[in-house]
């Protein structure tokens, strides 16, 4: 049960929750009954929580609707440019309370529902994730999303509605297991489909040489349904629209069987074109080249560009000129941006368009796209990068492969026109690889066919320039940009820790939200006393909440005064989730060798997870579970450490995570992780950081001083230096004598009695074949965690540090990122406008 609102909490919810007027109250709770009533169709004797979360969600979206009617309205009538954003991957998270929030309506919902006797958290745990992502990819995206709004740009946010999201993980017997997402299961009462804008798309087919140009004829229809999701602006009245597709059949899907009189088979097989938008694929970092996601990522494109070309038509600027002249400017008024290489076949299927159907030239069509597009790279790993067999394209999109030879073709030309003769070039350069199973690079197409690519965080672009994309910045030098990624301070400190929030707006005021560079104002109470108290009263409240959901959802009992030490993300090798471990056993090894030491106590949290064909990443975790078992049940340990494997970590569990965290970990070999954006939430919520000099890690340590951030490890040119002279782990092993204990006793068996060959494949590939260095920084790393430990036991430092991390954390909001993708690759300013609220005549 919500406890009443004292006078002061009321107060300090006023300047950003939203004054609780009494009409307002009493239209809220109208609102909600009618829709229990109407919608829902039950009284309340008989409803469930999750109805009464239905009625909230449908009150609460009635509320957006004429904000969202009237944003579209206005971009209509002012013909802005427009841009898009076009993502496999949307990570959203739950709605209900973002939403309020955004427009203000939180302060006038918590009075209503508290007077009808409602527990308002109770209710928004009822909404299930909208986890159509995987992990930072997916996550960046719906966060730009909510930036765009809060800035006012006229953007559209593209993906796929999968029916099952990144499948829930369970941890039985101390290893993972998937089930599948069922989140449409009660319906989502933010969406609204639209049958009347269906778009049809085609695969498969052949390629006819008409008088009139080129046809792709014979195709499969599949028809790609949109659904609009709203997307609020912070405080300004706008409401963008994420538009997801789902596949539906044609009516004369498998007409063959219908003829052949079998119907009940031809219904059945309609399931066959549906599969395309059923699942998310579960790879993070990693190409899976299989068919159906390259059915997905053509449907996404088809549906998307036709729909983008369809608005741009239609607009006024288009409308004023003659249908020929007004598509050859298109770039004037549409800025496409792909998340990755996954929606780049988008650029073929713009020139099919641009040439095929609006009967546009070679040269006309490929000005239109490259300016129309650019890309953004999310990562450097080589089993990431895309490439598509020649194969698996000729037979799904020929037309395509047709347009890729082309743009190839004359890409070669220019390469041998400025480098003549240097064939070595050509194959580093061609979009046809050629050794082995000829495949199409998909990062090279999208290189060349956009105006701009960019790296996501400073270091991950110098890679970019200087190594993986060397030759193509030698040409291009003026394409390359950096976007540093950044995360959106509406959920991830306002939603997520409103204790921290009214804290900070006491001190600042209450523009941050919009302004995070503000909160460098904190600087100046860093060291006072006071605040410092305060800071470590919220802190301390937020650890007792993670502490009473963690024993109420999986019966584990927690130290709340002990430092809790976490690291969430996705499992995988270069992550060196392991280097966690290591330290973990070596802490447990110090506690048994001396038990009466001092020991600054410590909660380890790991949680994340691993792709369900990834059987490294799922040895992991089964070996933190196996630890973890063995530590938490030895008495001589007792509450000095505990290790805690945090089941089905996603957005909604990130939202609890964050604010109670007092040590985030990010330990990526240099040169590895593009950018993270979970050290991001952990620096806004007053978390210490122990790193590398690793992605964003940098401009972090940049922003708040070596001195407040633990930073470990090689640099990306002592890892190259490393790998040039050869790693031997057995150097690190044999010298290293804690390092040599703790894979002694995993190899050993000591955590897994009975099956001592439980994890040899973990300690071999540790031993002989580890790509990511791990015990090469493990004596630096062991020597800034026993910093940290010591750091800890000092309590104002520790607060200094905090206080000092979140005033410096500005920079990593999503609004600077947008802005800067806005000026410097869209070409379109942002803007603090707000449109007139909702019920004022204009
Ligand atoms: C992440 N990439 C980067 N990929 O790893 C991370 N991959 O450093 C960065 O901060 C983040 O992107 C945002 O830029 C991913 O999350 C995927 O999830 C993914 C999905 C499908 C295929 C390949």
């Amino acid at each position: 049960m919500s406890r009443p609102l004292s006078e002061l909490d009321k107060r300090k919810q006023i300047s950003v929750r939203g004054i609780a007027q009494v009409e307002d109250v009493t239209e809220v709770k109208k609102g909600f009954n009618r829709h229990l009533h109407f919608s829902l169709i039950k009284d309340r004797n008989v409803a469930t929580p999750r109805d009464y979360y239905f009625a909230l969600a449908h009150c609460v979206k009635d509320h957006l609707v004429s904000r969202w009617i009237r944003t579209q309205q206005h971009y209509f009538e002012k013909d802005p440019k427009r841009v898009y954003y076009v993502s496999l991957e949307f990570y959203m998270g739950r709605a209900l309370q973002n939403t309020m929030i955004n427009i203000g309506l939180q302060g006038t919902v918590d009075e209503a529902l508290y007077q009808m006797g409602l527990d308002i958290e109770e209710l928004e745990d009822m909404e299930q994730d909208a986890g159509l992502g995987n992990g930072g990819l997916g996550r960046l995206a719906a966060c730009f999303l909510d930036s765009m709004a809060t800035l006012a740009m006229p953007a559209v946010g593209y993906g796929i509605r999968y029916d099952y999201g990144i499948f829930t993980q369970r941890i039985r017997n101390f290893e993972q297991s998937e089930e599948p997402d069922d989140w449409l299961r009660f319906g989502c009462p933010w969406e609204k489909a639209r049958p009347e804008y269906m778009i049809p798309v085609n695969f498969f087919g052949r390629v006819m040489d008409t008088p009139d140009g080129k046809r792709w004829t014979d195709t499969q229809i599949v028809y790609a349904m949109p659904y609009d999701n709203p997307v609020p602006g912070y405080n300004n009245n706008i409401v963008n629209t994420l538009r997801l597709w789902s596949a539906k059949s044609p009516i004369e899907f498998n007409l063959k069987f219908f003829n052949d009189g079998d119907y009940i088979q031809a219904v059945l097989d309609r399931n066959l074109a549906e599969n395309i938008s059923r699942v998310l694929y579960p790879n993070d970092n990693m190409f899976e080249g299989k068919e159906l996601r390259l059915k997905q990522q053509y449907f996404l494109s088809a549906a998307s560009l036709a729909d983008i070309v369809r608005r741009y038509k239609s607009s006024k600027f288009a409308q004023a000129k003659n249908p020929h002249d007004a598509i050859k400017c298109m770039h004037e008024k549409v800025a496409i941006q792909l998340n990755d290489t996954h929606p780049s076949i988008s650029i073929p299927e713009l020139m099919r368009i641009l040439m095929d159907d609006e009967k546009l030239s070679w040269d006309d069509a490929w000005h239109v796209t490259t300016n129309v597009f650019a890309y953004t790279n999310h990562t450097v790993l080589p089993e990431a990068l895309e490439r598509w067999p020649t194969s698996l394209l000729q037979s799904m999109l020929p037309r395509h492969l047709e347009i890729i030879y082309q743009i190839n073709f004359l890409w070669m030309q220019q390469i041998d026109k400025l480098y003549p003769g240097d064939f070595d070039r050509m194959r580093r350069m061609s979009m046809v690889e050629e050794d082995g199973e000829k495949r199409i690079n998909m990062a090279r197409l999208s290189i060349v066919g956009s105006h701009a690519v960019n790296g996501v965080a400073a270091i991950h672009t110098e890679i970019l320039k200087r190594d993986l994309f060397r030759d193509f910045f030698e040409i291009f030098p003026n394409k390359f940009q950096n976007k540093t990624n950044g995360i959106t301070p509406r959920r991830w400190l306002l939603l997520c820790n409103p204790g921290l929030a009214d804290l900070i707006c006491e001190k600042i005021g209450d523009e941050w939200p919009v302004h995070l560079e503000q909160l460098a104002q904190l600087k100046k109470w860093a060291k006072d006393p006071s605040f410092q108290r305060a800071v470590a009263k919220v802190k301390q409240e937020n650890k007792f909440k993670l502490a009473s959901i963690l024993e109420h959802d999986y019966g584990v009992k927690i130290n709340p005064s002990s430092m809790f030490d976490i690291q969430v993300k996705r499992i995988h090798e270069y992550k060196r989730q392991l280097l966690n471990l290591l330290y973990i056993v070596c802490m447990y090894n110090r506690i048994k060798r001396d038990p009466t030491a001092n020991f600054v106590p410590r909660t380890v949290m790991i949680g994340g997870k691993a792709a369900p064909g990834y059987y490294m990443a799922k040895k992991i975790i089964q070996l933190i579970c196996k630890v973890g078992h063995a530590v938490n049940n030895d008495p001589i340990v007792g509450d000095k450490l505990k290790v805690i494997y945090l089941e089905n970590y996603r957005v909604t569990l990130a939202e609890k995570i964050m604010p109670a965290s007092d040590l985030s970990q990010q330990l990526s070999t240099a040169g590895t992780e593009a950018s993270g954006t979970g050290n991001m939430k952990f620096m806004l919520n007053g978390a210490l950081t122990v790193g590398t000099l690793d992605g964003a890690n940098i401009e972090m340590a940049e922003e708040m001083g070596m001195e407040n951030i633990f930073i470990f490890g090689m640099t990306v040119e002592e890892v190259e230096a490393l790998h040039k002279r050869g790693y031997n782990a057995w150097d690190y092993y044999n010298r290293n004598a804690e390092l040599k204990q703790c894979i002694d006793q995993i190899s050993g068996g000591y955590y897994s009695p009975g099956n001592p060959d439980e994890f040899k494949d973990v300690t071999n590939m540790l031993m002989q074949y580890d790509r990511f260095l791990t015990f090469a920084d493990f004596d630096d790393y062991v020597q800034k965690q026993d910093i940290v430990s010591d750091t800890y036991a000092n309590q104002a430092k520790w607060l200094e540090m905090s206080i000092h991390n979140i005033a410096s954390s500005g920079k990593f909001s999503s609004d600077r990122t947008i802005s800067e993708y806005a000026r410097e690759i869209w070409g379109i300013e942002p803007s603090y406008e707000k449109l007139p609220n909702p019920h004022e005549v204009v």
